[in-house]
């Protein structure tokens, strides 16, 4: 099948399996065999009919949420945010949209992104920056019933190619006026990196290129998002929204079909336990592209009730309190290492920010002493975040104790989020003991995009999500992040999968063994560090950082990822059974680093 004909065939993207009625039912009414769970990520009716039951899973798309997001106070202040197609003196300007001006932008980006031959169904990669075209094109995408593929700006040639190639992407939306990186270039980069492999490229959209705004008489007509026209579909609702980056354990980032009726109950749970209203201001300082700047409650949180987004450029303490004060932002969300430096900047500058009620804090564990740290410097309550793109989602609430507040993640959003805490052969530990958190839920995947082989070790054959956490339980209800069991580093609360790094480090030719860590580093929370063995009687230069340095920007991957720290030894610790032991190795570089 051609792209478009699998996308219009094909309830979840695979015309293969999904043409027939027959193989649709069959397919809602029973649970997945494992090979089709990569293909087709499917909660049992079983657990759909109990979600639908309780109200969690309303008959409602993300583009109708949209749609109805924008008309219920159309006057209202919906963003304010710098635009790459509106330029003062060259420059990105700042730029005011009510929610009709809001809508009428969607609507707009919508018909570009259909006139560059999106068809409903297919996938489009979402790259850009902290502006207002993210939110115009991110709408003009569901409506023009296409799925985005949530990359980030830091991502390259590398990350883009597998996402492009793994989701069939029909187009890459980016702009080209991103500061310091030439994406028109990355664009082409990509789409000959594909063409290379046989694969079709993505159709290239510049948001910096300004939108032709509809003509009144257009606006004035009855507005429909295009759908998948699949009349053997189950409901709309439930079929795959958009598709969310993992962390990673393994290799590269693996891509999450979330739902739209599942991800949406999130988005209204987190937007009533964060008390959300029209007469909220968010500040939406992280990257938006990020599960939880999406939804935790973030920017569809804040359209469900008709809040007003400001949107920072940088999540810097000038840019953010600049915005703060002239904006008068309510309630805002971090990562722990940027409430840290927030909290020494207002320290250090005597800076108050009265507007401010909430501060959000989650994507990494923030120690007790910082959350206090924000309550007694900057005066807000801090509200810990606890959650993974996968689904689960926690959160501290406003009428807790500053006990929990301070010193646990939080507690699910819903009474039907299932939680075992089990040890290292899956039997529950004992109350308050630390053991592996696993997961299952009303908006919690049970499977990865095409990763059949992953989906067997992420997912238990009762559809929990290893979350590969370490937890334990607080007052029977409330969760304590005590550490990971996962090979992950979490770099600003950007998770970097060691295995991706190590595979690239052993191609080097010069390279015997590799082993990435993630050190603890006040900055930044975790650095990548790599730890070398070389080739005998070759050597990795002088200075083995730059070596490896200049070798990973060849290889064109995200910079966030690069080591920024290269130790070379003759030989890597082993433990008692032959295999590597990263924890010596972490502890014999930790001593190195405080000598
Ligand atoms: C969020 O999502 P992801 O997918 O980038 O990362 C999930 C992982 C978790 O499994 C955990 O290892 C870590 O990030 N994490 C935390 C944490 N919040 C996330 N570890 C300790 N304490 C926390 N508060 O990071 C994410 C998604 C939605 C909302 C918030 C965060």
């Amino acid at each position: 099948l051609a792209r478009g004909d699998r996308a219009r065939f094909g309830a979840y993207f695979n015309g293969e399996v999904a043409s027939t009625k027959e193989n649709v039912s069959q397919m809602t009414e029973q649970t997945l065999e494992r090979s089709d769970l990569g293909v087709t990520p499917l909660i049992p009716e079983e657990f759909a009919a109990r979600y639908r039951q309780a109200g969690y899973w309303i008959d409602q798309t993300i583009p109708e949420f949209l749609l109805d997001a924008c008309r219920a106070k159309p006057h209202f202040p919906a963003l304010v945010a710098l635009s790459h197609a509106h330029l003062q003196d060259g420059k990105p300007q700042q730029v005011r949209y009510s929610y009709a001006e809001l809508e009428a932008a969607g609507r707009a980006a919508a018909a570009r992104i259909a006139a560059a031959g999106v068809q409903p169904g297919d996938r489009v990669l979402l790259q850009l920056g902290n502006t207002a075209e993210y939110l115009i094109y991110l709408m003009g995408i569901f409506w023009a019933g296409a799925l985005p593929v949530f990359c980030l700006p830091q991502h390259r040639t590398s990350e883009l190619t597998h996402f492009a190639a793994r989701a069939d992407a029909a187009a890459h939306v980016y702009s080209s006026r991103t500061p310091g990186t030439d994406f028109t270039a990355l664009h082409q980069d990509v789409s000959k990196q594909l063409q290379a492999e046989g694969l079709n490229p993505p159709v290239g959209i510049d948001t910096a290129e300004p939108l032709v705004p509809l003509s009144d008489e257009q606006l004035a007509e009855p507005f429909v998002p295009a759908v998948i026209q699949n009349t053997d579909s189950p409901r709309a609702s439930e079929q795959v929204a958009f598709l969310q980056l993992s962390g990673g354990t393994t290799g590269v980032s693996k891509l999450i079909p979330r739902t739209h009726a599942a991800y949406l109950y999130s988005v209204r749970g987190s937007a009533d336990i964060c008390n959300l209203t029209c007469n909220t201001t968010m500040l939406v300082a992280l990257p938006a592209a990020h599960n939880f700047t999406m939804s935790s409650p973030g920017i569809l949180g804040a359209m469900c009730v008709q809040a007003k987004m400001v949107f920072a450029a940088d999540p810097s303490p000038q840019t953010a309190f600049a915005l703060i004060e002239s904006e008068g932002v309510t309630f805002t969300a971090l990562v722990p290492p940027l409430a840290q430096a927030w909290v020494a900047s207002a320290e250090k500058r005597g800076v108050q920010l009265p507007s401010l009620s909430v501060l959000q804090v989650g994507g990494a564990k923030l120690a007790a002493t910082v959350a206090g740290k924000i309550e007694s410097v900057l005066g807000v309550q801090v509200q810990q975040v606890f959650g993974m793109a996968e689904g689960l989602v926690n959160y501290t609430r406003a009428g807790d104790s500053p006990r929990i507040r301070l010193h646990t993640q939080g507690r699910p959003i819903s009474d039907d989020d299932e939680i075992l805490i089990v040890d290292d052969n899956d039997q529950p530990v004992a109350p308050g003991e630390v053991g592996h958190l696993l997961t299952r839920g009303p908006y919690t995947i049970r499977g990865y995009y095409r990763e059949e082989n992953a989906n067997t070790y992420s997912f238990t054959d009762e559809g929990y999500y290893r979350t590969g956490d370490l937890v334990r339980l607080v007052d029977g209800k409330y969760l304590e992040v005590v550490g990971r069991a996962k090979d992950q580093i979490n770099r600003n609360g950007e998770k970097i999968a060691v295995d991706e790094i190590e595979e690239l480090a052993l191609a080097h030719p010069d390279v015997l063994d590799a082993v990435a860590l993630g050190l603890p580093d006040e900055a930044v929370g975790e650095r990548v560090c790599l730890v070398l063995v070389p080739q005998e009687g070759a050597s990795l230069g002088q200075n083995p950082r730059r070596t490896m340095h200049e070798y990973f920007t060849q290889k064109k991957l995200a910079a966030f990822k690069i080591p920024e720290r290269v130790e070379v030894l003759k030989e890597l610790p082993t433990t008692n059974v032959g295999k590597i032991s990263r924890r010596e190795l972490r502890a014999r570089l930790v001593e190195m680093l405080t000598e």
